[in-house]
């Protein structure tokens, strides 16, 4: 059995509590079960993080490197500031999909660049809770194609 590891990053825990014009309504704990069980539709396990320390989140992916096939991340703020994540996403070596709940592009002009697009297999932002659906759909397809 091949395994997808979705990763969350800071404050990302939050969801559903606060912000709805921007994340919308569904909580993480939502958006973990939509994620399980896209991956099992197509017969992939699923382990899914959120962390607020920055290094446990590094300690995940070099984990993921040995442990799944394929990465789904929201580094939420540190998109925007850690190459430390992107020199650690770098490390691995299975497809990439980098997800927004929000339309970074349509937001302040900070949340345009991203240090994790440039090693990204695709990006997929604006579509709410239900871009980690059509992440995990993409990741599988990548996978599946190998
Ligand atoms: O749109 C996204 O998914 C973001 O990654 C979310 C980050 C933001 O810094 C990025 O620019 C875009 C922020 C996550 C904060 O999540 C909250 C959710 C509910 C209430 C408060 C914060």
């Amino acid at each position: 059995m091949t395994t997808i590891a979705v990763f969350n990053g800071p404050n990302l825990n939050m969801l559903g509590k606060r912000d709805p014009d921007y994340y919308g309504t569904e909580t993480l704990h939502d958006v973990e079960q939509l994620c399980r069980d896209t991956a099992h539709e197509e017969g992939h396990d699923l382990v899914f993080m959120q962390t607020n320390h920055e290094g446990v989140f590094i300690d995940g992916i070099h984990e993921a490197t040995r442990t799944a096939d394929a990465i789904v991340i929201n580094a939420g703020a540190w998109t925007h500031t850690s190459i430390a994540i992107h020199d650690a996403l770098e490390l691995f070596e299975g497809p990439v999909v980098e997800v927004h709940l929000s339309h970074i592009h349509q937001r302040e002009d900070f949340r345009s660049h991203s240090f994790i697009s440039m090693i990204a297999d695709a990006l997929i932002c604006g579509a709410g809770a239900h871009g980690y659906r059509l992440a995990v759909l993409h990741a599988a397809h990548l996978l599946n194609g190998r």
